[in-house]
């Protein structure tokens, strides 16, 4: 065994594409997997694990890779003794109950005694009980959708994210059970392997400046110098804004990071305040 730091990410699925996307953007030179089950980058010392999602906090747990990228809402289902390090801001969807259309919408209480399909059991019990409600879970391992119309349950407790499968099969969501991110999650052994754990720490900087990078913009604009102080008060306050003299001395330029989506919201302040030639670039990486 080398020592390179192991990270399990989903083989094929929702958050395949993404996850990877994410290992890029940190700067890691990963080739095209294709039916590989490990990939080593190429620059860095990382072997990429490639399962099925439902096994990865088990493997993580039981050490046979340190970390992993998997849905919430998976590391909770499977009551994994792992540990949560990171919110991914991707995959992001939720944990629903939903009925038929043409029923009325129950309140809690009236699913006691009711029959309600899910892939989720664990979750789903353990909402009941803190909610104190006596119903009967039916576990289905896919398409769990068609329970209400196949007469094997009377409610369905699924993910929903556009919410368009629910609509074809004829259901309305109610109530939320569990919002659920694509999460980063880590061996709780880690610690005790100082060199990997620094490969860890390491890492996690890059997914954490890779993530600010994603949501932020680099704004450079040209201002009246006497506008300044009106576009201060418009830019946000993420920090003090660059300013720099023009060739024309009534011109200033301001430069600032601004999060990617105040600028459609700002923009007409801006130019109403005297701002033009407004650029918007993207921020490769940023570290706070
Ligand atoms: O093969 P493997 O076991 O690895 O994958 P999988 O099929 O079990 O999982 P996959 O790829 O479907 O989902 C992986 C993770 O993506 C989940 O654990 C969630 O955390 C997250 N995620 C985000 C979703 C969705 N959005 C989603 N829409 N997981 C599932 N769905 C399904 C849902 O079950 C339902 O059937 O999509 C349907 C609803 O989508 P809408 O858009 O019609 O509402
Ligand atoms: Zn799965």
């Amino acid at each position: 065994m080398n020592g390179n730091l192991k990270l399990a990410i989903q083989k094929s699925g929702r958050l395949t594409e993404k996850s990877l996307q994410l290992l890029r953007a940190c700067g890691l030179d990963i080739e095209n997997y294709s039916d590989r089950l490990i990939v080593s980058a190429r620059n860095y010392e990382l072997d990429l694990l490639f399962l099925r999602d439902d096994d990865i906090p088990e493997y993580v747990q039981d050490g046979v890779a340190d970390i992993g990228i998997v849905g919430e809402d998976v590391v909770i289902e499977k009551e994994a003794d792992v540990e949560i390090i990171k919110r991914l801001a991707y995959g992001r969807c939720r944990l629903m109950l939903a009925g038929p259309e043409d029923r009325n919408i129950p309140e809690l209480d009236q699913l006691n005694g009711k029959r309600v399909a899910t892939s989720y059991p664990k979750i789903l019990s353990n909402f009941f009980r803190n909610n104190k409600i006596d119903a009967k879970i039916i576990q289905i391992s896919g398409s769990v959708e068609i329970a209400p119309s196949l007469g094997i349950a009377d409610y369905i407790c699924d993910i929903v994210s556009t919410g368009n499968t629910l609509k074809l099969n004829k259901l309305k969501k109610f109530i939320t059970v569990f919002d659920s991110e694509a999460v980063l999650i880590g061996s709780k052994n880690l610690t005790s392997d100082t060199e990997k754990f620094l490969k860890l720490k390491n890492l996690i900087l890059r997914i954490e400046s890779a993530l600010n990078a994603k949501n932020s913009k680099y704004l450079m604009m040209n201002i009246p110098k006497s506008a300044l102080q009106k576009i201060r008060e418009i830019l946000p306050a993420l920090k003090s804004p660059t300013i720099l003299p023009l060739a024309d001395e009534s011109m200033l330029a301001v430069h600032a990071v601004i999060p990617s989506e105040m600028f459609w919201e700002i923009q007409e302040k801006l130019h109403l305040a005297g701002a033009s030639g407004l650029l918007l670039i993207p921020i490769e990486n940023m570290i706070l």
